[in-house]
């Protein structure tokens, strides 16, 4: 069976071209013209990219007493419909440790997920059992360890924990991932608040502020350094964490850095929405911010100090955002973008000229293939790559809302917005799984496991376990080992 896909303008990272696609199975077989296939995908009118990534959600989480409503199922369809062809979930190990939680999200991604998939392992604590499990997580295809800065008590690492899992992921060539906002002083707003009778959704955008994130982002990179490893920040969404990214790169520092759809597009006015519910349904971490925020982010974007555009898709309904009705630190974190951050950033970012269609190619798919070390299986339209292809209508348009949404969610963040630049068709390893206009349903169970290799660079001195609890010399020479990414 092949397919060719013709009469659309190719968009890579790097240039457009007119070209029809030959996909013989999963994989591009030819690029070319007048290219003969058994089936034929019209573009006509419409640009060829890449699948999106989003590297960056958590599907079924289980999280501040609750579990994300949004399914591995509901979710990856989601995301087919709104042209995101691969997503990236954390792992967040219980008190079993990682290898039966990595177990446990294989389990629900493979006989639910109808994109392909592929995980991050959560590093939420340090010992011998941390720093020996990791190999053997990086051994199952995860080159990603996350740090979670904040949720003190629950998931937060403290520095001499970050420190010594950045020196773990640096000598079994893994790039760790950071949540940077400082969790002391975010327990130490919550507390203030609370006490002054502040209980409602916007005690969230007051407990964390800018300063925490730009605080902690800037000691992550540091700690990074002195590690000798690169690192990538999370949900990048103040002009303070972008500068100290924009100051480490201009380093010669290997630093990424990550904003949401949601921080480019939905401000801090937000949570002063006299409607409960309304402000409750976009509480997440680090909040909403203001335009000046804004602007840097999409500037960081254009530049190139910020390279990958995600969701953070971590959604619950409006009941579970009720258990913080009398208390905003108890509102489970987290909105949902699956389905929209494509469609959105089209719309606020090319549209408007503030990003050309390669860039949106390059923040929506090829940037985070080639950090994760997954390119050009995936993140590219060359022959080999896995045929994940998004034919992108820009005259197609709709109004969001939850409604007609895939996501099971009763509410979007986006509601009412007008998008315009949506998928004709979004094809997965080949397979047509989305058209425009038809309402099927992707098959649960066809995504797969997308593993990813270690990256070369590894410093063997590095990886003697040590008690980090005891003093101990700190080994400046890792911040001078090569760097693979
Ligand atoms: N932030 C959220 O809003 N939800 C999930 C985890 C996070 O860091
Ligand atoms: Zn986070
Ligand atoms: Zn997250
Ligand atoms: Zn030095």
């Amino acid at each position: 069976m092949s397919t060719v896909i013709k009469n659309g303008t190719i968009v890579a990272a790097d240039r457009s071209y007119e070209a029809d696609i030959l996909i013989e199975g999963e994989t591009i077989a030819a690029i070319g013209v007048d290219l003969k296939g058994d089936t034929v995908v019209d573009a006509e009118g419409a640009y060829v990219m890449p699948g999106g990534i989003d590297p960056h959600t958590h599907l079924e989480m289980p999280f501040m007493g609750t579990t994300a409503a949004e399914t591995w199922e509901s979710g990856t369809a989601a995301a087919l419909s709104g042209g995101t062809t691969l997503v990236v979930d954390f792992v967040i190990p219980g008190e079993a440790g990682m290898l039966a939680a990595l177990d446990d999200w294989e389990a629900k991604a493979s006989r639910q997920a109808s994109s392909d998939y592929s995980f991050h392992m959560c590093v939420t604590g340090w010992s011998k059992n941390h720093f020996d499990e990791m190999e053997k997580v990086v051994g199952k295809g995860i080159n990603t360890f996350k740090h979670f800065m904040a949720y003190k008590g629950a998931l937060m690492v403290n520095d001499d924990e970050m420190f010594a899992s950045f020196q773990r992921c640096a000598s079994l060539g893994a790039l760790p991932l950071v949540h940077a906002e400082n969790g002391d002083i975010v327990a130490a707003l919550q507390q203030k608040y609370l006490s002054e009778g502040l209980t409602g959704p916007e005690g969230h955008a007051y407990s964390r502020p800018p300063e925490v994130e730009g605080e902690a982002t800037n000691r992550a990179i540091m700690i990074a350094d002195a590690a000798g490893t690169p690192v990538y920040i999370v949900h990048t969404s103040t002009e303070q964490a972008h500068e100290a990214i924009r100051r480490a790169r201009q380093k010669g520092m290997r630093v990424y850095g990550e904003p949401l759809i949601q921080h480019l597009t939905l401000d801090e006015s937000e949570y002063f929405n006299q409607d409960w519910d309304y402000a409750a349904r976009r509480v997440m971490s680090p909040p909403f911010r203001n335009k000046a925020h804004q602007d840097s982010l999409w500037a960081g974007l254009s530049a190139g100090s910020l390279q990958v555009v995600a969701t953070d898709h971590c959604a619950f309904t409006t009941d579970q955002k009720r258990t913080g009705l009398n208390d905003f630190t108890r509102i489970p974190n987290g909105t949902g973008g699956l389905e929209d951050r494509m469609p959105v950033l089209w719309t606020r970012g090319v549209e408007t000229g503030r990003l050309t269609p390669n860039e949106f190619v390059a923040v929506t798919s090829t940037n985070i293939a080639q950090i994760l070390n997954i390119y050009p299986q995936k993140g590219a339209i060359l022959p080999g790559s896995d045929a994940d292809l998004v034919v992108w209508d820009p005259k197609l348009g709709k109004t969001i809302a939850a409604a007609t949404q895939k996501s099971i969610i009763d509410y979007n963040v986006f509601e009412g917005v007008e998008v315009r630049g949506l998928p004709r068709y979004t094809l997965s390893r080949g397979e047509l799984v989305w058209q425009h206009g038809k309402n099927d349903a992707p098959r649960p169970g066809r995504g797969k496991h997308v593993a990813r290799k270690p990256f070369a660079a590894a410093s063997k001195a590095l990886s003697v376990w040590k008690e980090i609890t005891a003093p101990r010399a700190v080994t400046r020479s890792a911040q001078h080992m090569p760097i693979g990414v």
